[in-house]
């Protein structure tokens, strides 16, 4: 597994966020979040490739938005929000290696936080970032099956839905519709705990601001780790958001 992640630059701090600690995002404990997040991948067995920093556009450390990576294709999103547009290029780049690539457009509007895939089912959030055209367009074009699923509250669906492996989602049914995953055994997040947790292998990395759902990853057999990643989520951004996962 090879795991596409970019570095912070130092004008993260004006990345998109409609998070109350907004203004208070501190680069240096940014890059240093963004660095044990990477070391805990490398541990879960995965080969962390960086792109380089991009200054231009604060919110470039979010990698996953940019793309849609399936296990023999890649699609370019065509991202909604003007200042993130211009975060593709590196990314096309970087994917070439790995997979043959194709360009999503307007009037498909589509954020890879809103792509969640369940054992080859894509479940597609349509939400602010993600609409209907952009659904019916992978449902054209993946050789899989797509379902959408409204998303209620937050930013993308993966803000708060997260699947594991083993049959197992976090969701939270506060925030996203839950009847597209009746089929699954569902974890629901209490509180005001985020439901965004990644699995690599039998790792699931949580946020350290989620102890009572890492409590209960754990009590199911999972191999939790958790992260403080405190700095992302004043911007929105949780632990999927930080890298974009190749399959090998
Ligand atoms: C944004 O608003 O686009 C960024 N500040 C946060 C993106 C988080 N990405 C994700 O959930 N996949």
């Amino acid at each position: 597994m090879i795991a596409l992640a970019r570095e912070p630059s130092p004008s993260f701090v004006n990345a998109l966020s409609e998070h109350p600690g907004k203004g208070t995002i501190d680069f240096a404990r940014a890059l240093d979040q963004h660095r044990r997040y990477a070391a805990a991948l490398r541990r879960a067995g995965v080969a962390v490739e960086y792109l380089a920093p991009a200054e231009s556009f604060p919110d470039a450390v979010f990698v996953e938005d940019a793309a849609i990576v399936l296990p023999r294709q890649a699609w370019i999103c065509s991202m909604r929000e003007p200042s993130r547009r211009g975060e593709t290029g590196t990314v096309m780049e970087a994917l070439r290696k790995y997979r043959p690539v194709e360009v999503l457009a307007p009037p498909a509007y589509i954020d890879g936080g809103d792509v969640l895939n369940v054992e080859g089912t894509l479940y597609v959030g349509l939400s602010r970032r993600t609409n209907r055209e952009a659904a019916e367009m992978l449902s054209r074009r993946a050789s899989c099956p797509t379902v959408p699923v409204a998303v209620h509250a937050g930013l993308h669906l993966k803000t708060s839905a997260a699947y594991l492996g083993k049959n197992v989602l976090v969701v939270d049914p506060a925030k996203v519709e839950t009847a597209p995953f009746a089929n699954l055994r569902r974890v629901e997040v209490e509180g005001d705990e985020s439901a965004n947790c990644l699995a690599v292998g039998d790792t699931v990395l949580v946020s350290a601001s989620s102890p009572r759902l890492a409590k209960r990853l754990r009590d199911l057999g999972f191999d939790v780790v958790e992260l403080d990643i405190g700095e992302f989520e004043k911007a929105d951004g949780g632990v999927t958001c930080l890298s974009l996962l190749i399959p090998g």
